[in-house]
């Protein structure tokens, strides 16, 4: 737990820009004094009382000036977030009052807050693990209820406590093998190497691969993917971008060129955070703007997902559509035939027969037509599932980290028994098997290495 000479930091928790109410957190020892400071209650109580807003005036102490009409909170230790002594001041949201506030309560005594800071003292002072802390910043992050969900189950402690509960199964294991260290000359065997075998191989490798499967299944709900809509100039690639967004986002014209640059905008399809990219129609071009444009749209291929690959269908299929198909390389494709609405049924089955190697919808990025049957071929593109119906299942999907770790701890695992197999020494098995509880360790923040934790809390926003 942080000391009492902890420093105590400030931050604004609320967005930039103007609002109802912006809020100014401090947390640590000197959180209440600095309070004291600068708050004067409507009606004062003799003394504070934890956990209760009081109307009042933030003061500039030094003229006794009001700064603003504030509520005020003190939330005294250890019933707060960081588990220190918390203050909150909700005072109007304007930014220059916020920042007042902040110099006020840092000539009392606080200092700026680093990224993160706040949840990084939740966790140093043991109120959450590390995988609530990163919950912590899915939740403040997500852009699908799905996202939603999955970071408040992480939050409430779904993978803390599965990990917690094959980290408990390992500890049994450990102090087998420690009492047959501790006691090499006992008669009878102590360690039961069937049994050990069976509780890794029935009770603790099957669980770890199971949360390693709903990292990979689930990981586009968390991450997201990011989509490129490509094709020659003309094809409709901003009519979709805007019919995706229901928003006139993108200029759309008659005129072959049209988009320049790249235009990337956050949308939901099928419970996955897409990340979708309207380009510059790719053709020969003489014009150096367009050019660097067409540039930007094939960078822009090479780091997407999944490639939206757009046809105009009521036009024969150029040349140039079969080389730019052919340059999207290995990525996932999407064979979109807009402007179905200018032509009939068999020309469609004709392209669908021409591309039969890929899926191909039908859109009518104009009208709306196909748009549900694009999402769903998307989401079955990336998920390789029909997108109704379809329940992942998963109330806890580990991150990348997590995985990683996971994936180590089951190859220790493996090797352990092996090792059983081979009647390693008691000393050697306790070795691997702390080799086990270390991988898992640092999916919790037990044994996680400094750098880690500063690159994950590094990611927060200042006030978290
Ligand atoms: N009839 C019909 N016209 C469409 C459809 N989709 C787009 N258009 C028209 O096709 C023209 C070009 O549309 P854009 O969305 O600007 O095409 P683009 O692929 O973004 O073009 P560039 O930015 O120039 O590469 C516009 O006149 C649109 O109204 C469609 O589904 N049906
Ligand atoms: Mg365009």
């Amino acid at each position: 737990m942080a000391g009492r000479n902890e420093p105590t930091i400030e931050a604004i928790g609320t967005p930039p820009g103007p609002g109802g109410i912006g809020i100014v957190r401090i947390s640590g020892p000197g959180a209440l004094g600095i309070l004291s400071q600068l708050f004067t209650a409507k009606r004062p109580t003799p003394a504070p009382v934890s956990h209760r807003l009081t109307f009042g005036w933030v003061k500039r102490p030094r003229s006794g000036q009001i700064l603003d009409e504030v509520m005020a909170v003190y939330m005294a230790a250890p019933h707060t977030y960081t588990r220190e002594d918390v203050v909150e001041i909700h005072c109007h949201g304007n930014f220059l009052i916020l920042q007042e506030i902040l110099v006020l309560a840092q000539e009392a005594g606080a200092r700026l807050a680093e990224a993160g800071e706040f949840t990084k003292r939740a966790f140093l002072n043991g109120r959450l693990d590390l995988t609530q802390a990163e919950a912590v910043l899915e939740l403040l992050q997500a852009r699908t209820n799905e996202g939603l969900q999955l970071a408040i189950n992480q939050l409430h402690g779904g993978l803390h406590s599965r990990i917690q509960e094959i980290v408990d199964r390992l500890i049994r294991i450990k102090a087998i093998i420690e009492v047959a260290i501790d006691f090499p000359d006992e008669e009878v065997e102590i360690i039961n190497p069937q049994e050990i075998r069976l509780t890794l191989s029935e009770n603790i490798i099957p669980p770890l691969e199971y949360l390693i499967s709903a990292a990979d299944n689930g990981k586009i709900f968390r991450d997201g993917i990011a989509v490129v809509i490509i094709g020659r100039p003309n094809v409709g690639k901003s009519s979709l971008l805007n019919m995706l967004l229901q928003e006139e986002r993108a200029i759309v014209t008659a005129e072959a060129g049209t988009t320049r640059d790249t235009i990337e905008e956050y949308i939901a399809i099928q419970g996955m955070p897409v990340r979708i990219i309207d380009t510059a129609g790719i053709r020969a071009s003489q014009d150096a703007v367009e050019e660097i444009g067409i540039q930007r749209s094939r960078q822009k291929m090479a780091q997407a997902d999944v490639v939206l690959f757009l046809l105009d269908a009521s036009l024969p299929v150029h040349q140039e559509d079969l080389e730019l198909m052919a340059s999207a390389g290995g990525k996932q494709l999407l064979v979109v035939a807009n402007k179905s609405d200018l032509c009939q049924p068999q020309e469609i089955s004709a392209l669908r027969d021409r591309f039969s190697g890929h899926p191909l919808v039908a859109i009518s990025a104009k009208h709306g037509n196909g748009i549900a049957e694009l999402e769903e071929a998307l989401f079955s593109l990336v998920t390789g599932h029909q997108a109704k119906g379809w329940d992942p299942g998963y109330t806890t999907v580990p991150n990348a980290r997590h995985r990683a770790a996971m994936a180590q701890a089951c190859t220790a695992c493996r090797d352990l028994l092996a090792g059983l197999g081979n009647e390693l020494s008691p000393d050697l098995l306790a070795i691997e098997l702390q080799t086990v509880l270390d991988h898992l360790g640092e999916i919790v923040g037990y044994t996680t290495a400094e750098e880690v934790l500063d690159t994950i809390f590094g990611e927060f926003c200042i006030g978290k």
